[in-house]
């Protein structure tokens, strides 16, 4: 077996952990255009899912090989674009598409959609549609679990764009000071919205700024799900056993545009085209067949697995409830008064 990759038991968990995260993503995409989804099954009637959804395919190798080594007192931050991150961590897949159907069901009733998915009960602490919003929200959540004196971690994943924000830098500056048990997860898919993140980033990049902050950091092919899992156990294990913060820089591709409804045509074709030829979830099954890790069968029954899974999940969004009217007026804060009614 090739001795840069995990177990067998390992190498499928994180296939897998890829499949449903792209499985769900397509079959949301499919249901938010009231379309048909890459495989022809059917998102019956008109668009199920409202307004646009920042899609994370072909990036699904950072949220898996990451999320594999945290249990689920561990906490995690996530971006606008988290469906990966809030599988990977455990969050359960049905009640994440109840969500974004708008349904009473999902995990937050319905109200919050796919850029507010949370669920503390795996220690997701939230999808955040403000960039780099994150950053500052997992500093602090670390630094509690330092003086709870608790052995979990939290990691805080952000996009290559979010580096160029103030909360980047006030709060590896924060997590280095404590010696906060946070490792950073840069997800640097290349673009921020329209605009390419290379010539709008001064320095090399997420790595130059942690280590000027003395924050060790590594660098990783975030296509590459076997090279991610290895580089983030390291980190892991380093962060939960007292070293202070790290930073993961995992460089990867956003393959779709920026939202679904964006055709990302400011962009070259071609770069397109490089980047589909690293697919993380096509390159793990060629290494995995290479290895004899697993059959090809094995590996479809895999894929059929988390397609099935994906069609329960729409069938149940479909059919679940809408929020109570009155729902509505819960759940808001009375500015004035402070006061959650
Ligand atoms: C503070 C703030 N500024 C601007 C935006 C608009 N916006 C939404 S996503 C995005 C790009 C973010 O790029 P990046 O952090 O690299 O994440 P990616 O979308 O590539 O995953 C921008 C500018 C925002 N949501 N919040």
């Amino acid at each position: 077996m090739d001795s840069s990759m995990p177990s067998t038991g390992d190498c499928l968990a994180l296939y897998r952990s890829m499949q449903r995260i792209r499985a769900f993503e397509n079959a949301a995409e499919a249901a938010s255009q009231g379309g048909v989804s890459a495989y022809g099954q059917e998102a019956a009637g008109a668009a199920q899912v409202r307004g646009p959804l920042h899609l994370s395919t072909g990036q699904e190798a950072v949220p898996a090989g990451v999320c594999a080594h945290l249990q689920s007192s561990d906490l995690l931050t996530s971006t606008h674009r988290g469906h990966g991150h809030t599988l990977a961590k455990g969050a359960d897949l049905t009640r994440m598409m109840c969500e974004l159907f708008g349904k009473a069901t999902g995990f937050n009733g319905g109200k919050g959609g796919s850029m507010h998915i949370a669920d503390f009960s795996v220690g997701m602490l939230g999808a955040n549609g403000v960039v780099a919003a994150g950053l500052p929200i997992a500093v602090g959540a670390a630094h509690a679990q330092k003086l709870q004196k608790k052995d979990a971690i939290t990691v805080c994943f952000f996009g290559d764009g979010a580096i160029n924000r103030g909360p980047f830098l006030e709060s590896l500056n924060w997590a280095r000071v404590y010696r906060l048990p946070v490792l950073f997860v840069c997800e640097d898919n290349r673009w921020s919205a329209t605009t390419a993140s290379g010539p709008m980033t001064a320095g090399e990049g997420a790595s130059a700024r942690a280590a000027a902050m003395d924050i060790e950091a590594t660098q990783v092919d975030g296509n590459d799900v076997f090279a991610v899992h290895a580089a983030a156990g390291q980190l892991v294990e380093q962060v939960r056993g007292g070293s202070g913060p790290r930073l993961l820089h995992a460089l990867t591709y956003r393959v779709k545009g920026h939202v679904s409804v964006d055709p990302a045509s400011y962009r070259d074709p071609a770069e397109l085209a490089a980047a589909l030829d690293t697919d993380p979830i096509a390159s793990a099954r060629r290494r995995i067949l290479a290895g004899d890790i697993a059959t090809a069968s094995q590996l479809a029954a895999i894929e059929g697995e988390a397609l099935e899974e994906v069609q329960e999940a729409l069938r149940i969004a479909a059919a679940a409830p809408w929020p109570d009217p009155g729902a509505a007026y819960t759940d808001v804060q009375s500015t004035g008064a402070g006061q959650w009614i």
